[in-house]
């Protein structure tokens, strides 16, 4: 089970991280989020980035929230 999940909609910011993480190779997981059924104002997506915003990539106990 790899350790870096990227939570992505597309299109959004959240494809620039996409994209990085092909380029390093590294195995990730992608968890979808839907802003049409606004899943990223949901509880369990505030949990995880509490602006409700993408991309937000955890790595371990690290949530990284800015494409830059
Ligand atoms: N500071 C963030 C901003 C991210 C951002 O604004 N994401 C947009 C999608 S591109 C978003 O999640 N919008 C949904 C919303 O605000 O409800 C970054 O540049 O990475």
């Amino acid at each position: 089970m790899p350790n870096i999940t990227l939570y992505h909609a597309s299109p959004s910011r959240s494809s620039i991280v996409h994209w990085m993480l092909e380029e390093l190779g590294e195995p990730y997981e992608i968890k979808l989020v839907s802003f049409k059924k606004g899943e990223n104002r949901q509880p369990a997506f505030l949990a995880i980035n509490p602006m409700g915003k993408l991309p937000a990539l955890e790595h371990g106990d690290t949530v990284i929230t800015e494409a830059a």
